[in-house]
């Protein structure tokens, strides 16, 4: 069987960098390099191999011949091509089609990854795992698979295949064994399926029970948040616009006794503007259309169409879904986490107050264009709703106290300032109203404190983010993938290091591309990202120009970073290049709301306002001398945007760190929301930005395929040729390894299992399918014969 033997490299004697850019169109631009995939091998007669046609797709073909430069190959449909060998990538055999790990191929190159994962999910199979990462395709379809009887089959353990369930049943059992917190960390793109995946974990946890009923308050917690947190957006019609850890308490006896919700950045600007065919959030249009009479009386509501803020798109509704119906299911959720019926009606009387906001217009009063609010219906709603006078509201409207020289003076305000104040004070409140809520939920969720200090949380984050054009909330969700892709690496270096020692096998510690530099480009001080726009945010001339001029000049040198013309720069991702434009990052790093709104604020009978306002005041620093303020106004000085986030990522970070982490890799299988269709460019670009591709890489340089002696033995045992002396499986192996000339590197030998290289196990497999064939067509032959 020596011919068997190819001459491929040895699996990792060609790493090259694995970054690469999400734009990049050619499918396989690094797949042979990547997988070690030599076309001398592949190019053998009669194998199944992969190419590549002109629309990027990936096809099986049967390779009929090769001779130098040139293959023959056909393809099931009976077509026959002749091609260049090097254009073929190794497919496995078939016994491998639809494995559920995708440690199993023997050949890990992207197109067997993506027929392998396709081949799933036609089949609704739409869990598969990557070595210890859980691979979740979208299916935009209710598909059978979850509910108390498939719960109690992963708890029984009577079924293993890939699911959130069996993944959510790990972490418990681990957190009990172990005694060690556990984290379940889901990402992926918008519309992957994040979310959702969090609610089946959930369920699934909830299952567990707990006692006065805490599980079922848990559960009720999505509806809210989704209702304030959410919006349909042009990906996704149910987007999540914040970050969400929930961690869930368990008591000694392995039953949930609490949990705690911690929410990241909510996007404050759809609450003011919103893109054409998306909505501002859903809480919003599930009040107008569900507030019963008396409420709607109470707060003045008019019908969605009639607010400006919700005016700017001219989609008010989501195709299936029943926005008054909704509203009824929040309602009862605030209900179960036991928030007041009065709570409640103040919590949607800021909403009221907040579209009536976007009501409010000026006129102009003077002759150097300042202007005034209208003191009309909406003026006097928002002054109703919010407990201030109508006074009151005009003036924080309209002008801004400013102080020089220890004098204070008060400035009148262009329209376009105006606006800017009432947009902002619209943001402000309706971004307390919503952390106010997770506030109350906490408070709810809390009552079984006394707990073990035993816990699970669930991580659902924004995904790593690449548009046309990328902002200042692009720049803050894939720092945070920065830091969340460098704790992915470490842990699964570490698993995979554990399995080898585990297993007593020799292990040189395998290298990989790590993304410290990237990470230093953001956080050094004082010359990296973040502190250069935080400097450049305080300063009072400072613009974006000036910003982008500024980190051009200093980071120039830096591998991760290249200046663009203009306003822009560019950072070298772990998931590749991301170009962002620097347009309104100051202000939105800055975030102000002036000091005479939060007076406002302050100033209001109503509790809520009053509250919001104590917050924003007990999170500002002393007034500052600083130069915060342009023109030296009396704005408080608070934490940047940038700096309050990075806070909360390092908490974040060194939460999920002292916890044993699951990792859940979403993928939205195509961009319509559609059930049915995979496109292989798209999944393949998640695979890669998510760096699932990047696991089997880095296991692919170590010893991915693994089989426990007795199997092996079994078999390929058939094939040795000389007789064994000692039948027990290891001798057996080790005779079926000698005989086949696998070389040492290629394989290690533990206690329990024989550990390989990628592609090692496909030629063993090879070799049996042919000796099978070849013992079919003798037995045929040797019929016809006798026939
Ligand atoms: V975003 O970053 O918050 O915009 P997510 O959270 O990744 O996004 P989400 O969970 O909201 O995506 O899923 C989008 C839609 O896909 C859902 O509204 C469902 O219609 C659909 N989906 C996702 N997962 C499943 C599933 N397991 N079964 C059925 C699903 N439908
Ligand atoms: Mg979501």
């Amino acid at each position: 069987y020596g011919h068997m033997l190819d001459d491929r490299p040895s699996a990792d004697d060609e790493d090259v960098n694995p970054s690469v850019s999400p734009h990049g169109s050619a499918l396989g631009m690094w797949a042979n390099k990547q997988w070690g995939d030599t076309a001398s091998y592949v190019a053998k007669k009669k194998l199944q191999s992969w190419y590549q046609s002109s629309d990027g797709n990936w096809e099986l073909a049967k390779i009929l011949s090769t001779s130098g430069t040139e293959s023959l190959i056909s393809f099931s449909e009976g077509k026959v091509l002749k091609v260049n060998p090097d254009s073929l990538l190794a497919a496995n055999p078939e016994i491998l089609d639809g494995v559920d790990d995708l440690m199993q191929l023997s050949y890990l190159n992207e197109p067997s990854v993506l027929y392998n994962l396709q081949y799933r999910y036609d089949r609704d199979m739409i869990y598969s795992k990557a070595g210890p990462v859980l691979v979740a395709i979208n299916p935009f379809k209710k598909i059978p698979l979850y509910g108390s009887d498939y719960i109690q089959a992963y708890k029984s353990k009577s079924t293993d295949s890939p699911h959130v369930y069996a993944i959510t049943d790990t972490a418990i059992r681990e957190m009990i064994r172990d005694e060690v917190n556990q984290s379940i960390v889901i990402s992926g793109e918008s519309g992957a399926g994040k979310t959702e995946t969090a609610k089946i974990a959930m369920q699934y946890l909830a299952a567990l029970g707990g006692g006065s009923g805490i599980e079922y308050e848990i559960l009720k917690t999505n509806p809210i948040l989704e209702a304030f947190g959410n919006a349909k957006t042009s990906r996704n019609n149910n987007s999540s616009r914040f970050g969400k850890l929930i961690e869930i308490h368990f008591s000694e006896t392995g039953k949930i006794s609490g949990a705690q919700i911690q929410t990241f950045l909510l996007e404050k600007s759809r609450v003011v503007q919103c893109t054409e065919g998306e909505r501002s959030y859903h809480s919003f249009y599930q009040l107008c259309a569900g507030a019963p009479p008396h409420l709607r009386e109470k707060l003045d509501l008019l019908d969605v169409h009639e607010y400006k803020y919700l005016q700017q798109s001219t989609c008010y509704t989501i195709d299936g879904v029943d926005d008054a119906e909704q509203f009824r299911v929040v309602v009862e959720a605030l209900d179960a986490v036991h928030v007041s019926k009065e709570n409640q009606e103040n919590a949607f009387a800021m909403l009221a107050a907040v579209l009536w906001l976007g009501n409010v217009t000026f006129s102009i009063i003077d002759n150097e264009n300042h202007v005034e609010p209208v003191i009309d219906e909406a003026l006097l709603n928002v002054s109703k709703l919010i407990g201030c006078k109508a006074d009151d509201l005009k003036l924080a409207l309209s002008t801004r106290k400013m102080k020089v020289n220890n004098d204070i003076i008060v400035q009148k305000q262009t329209l376009a300032q105006a606006i800017d104040t009432r947009d902002a004070l619209a943001k402000s409140i309706y971004s307390c109203l919503f952390d106010w809520l997770v506030e109350q939920i906490n408070k709810s969720l809390a009552v079984g404190k006394r707990r073990t200090g035993r816990s699970i949380s669930i991580l659902d984050i924004y995904g790593f983010e690449s548009f046309d054009v990328n902002s200042f909330e692009q720049f803050c969700i894939n720092y945070a993938n920065e830091r969340l892709q460098q704790h992915f690496n470490r842990h699964l270096f570490k698993l995979e290091q554990e399995e080898y020692i585990q297993d007593g096998i020799d292990w040189a510690k395998v290298e990989f591309e790590d993304n410290q530099d990237c990470l230093n480009l953001f956080e050094k001080k004082p010359l990296g990202l973040m502190t250069l726009l935080d400097e450049e945010s305080t300063f009072p001339n400072g613009t974006d120009m000036t910003f982008a001029a500024k980190l051009k000049q200093h980071l120039k040198s830096n591998s991760c970073f290249r200046g663009e013309r203009g306003k822009a720069f560019t950072v070298h991702h772990y998931a590749g290049e991301v170009m962002y434009d620097t347009s309104g990052f100051l202000e939105k790093n800055r975030d102000l709301l002036h000091l005479d709104s939060i007076q406002l604020l302050s100033s209001c009978t109503c509790e809520l306002p009053q509250a919001f306002a104590s917050n924003m005041l007990s999170l500002s620093e002393k007034p500052a001398p600083g130069p915060l303020h342009k023109s030296g106004g009396a704005d408080s000085q608070k934490l940047s945007v940038i700096t309050k986030f990075k806070g909360q990522l390092f908490q974040l970070m060194q939460r999920l760190e002292s916890t044993t982490p699951h990792f859940i890799r979403c993928i939205k299988p195509n961009n319509s929301q559609s059930p049915g269709i995979y496109h292989q460019g798209l999944v393949l670009q998640q695979l890669r930005c998510c760096g699932v591709l990047e696991v089997v890489r880095i296991s692919r340089s170590g010893f991915p395929t693994r089989m426990s002696h007795q199997k092996f033995a079994r078999r390929y045992g058939f094939l040795l040729l000389e007789h064994v002396a000692s039948q027990d499986p290891l001798s057996v192996s080790v005779a079926i390894l000698h005989q086949f000339d696998i070389l040492p590197e290629m394989y290690q030998i533990g206690y329990t299992k024989l550990f390989f290289r990628t592609g090692q196990i496909g030629k063993l497999e090879d070799t049996r399918n042919r000796t099978l064939n070849g013992i079919l067509r003798v037995q045929s032959c040797f019929r016809g014969h006798k026939a």
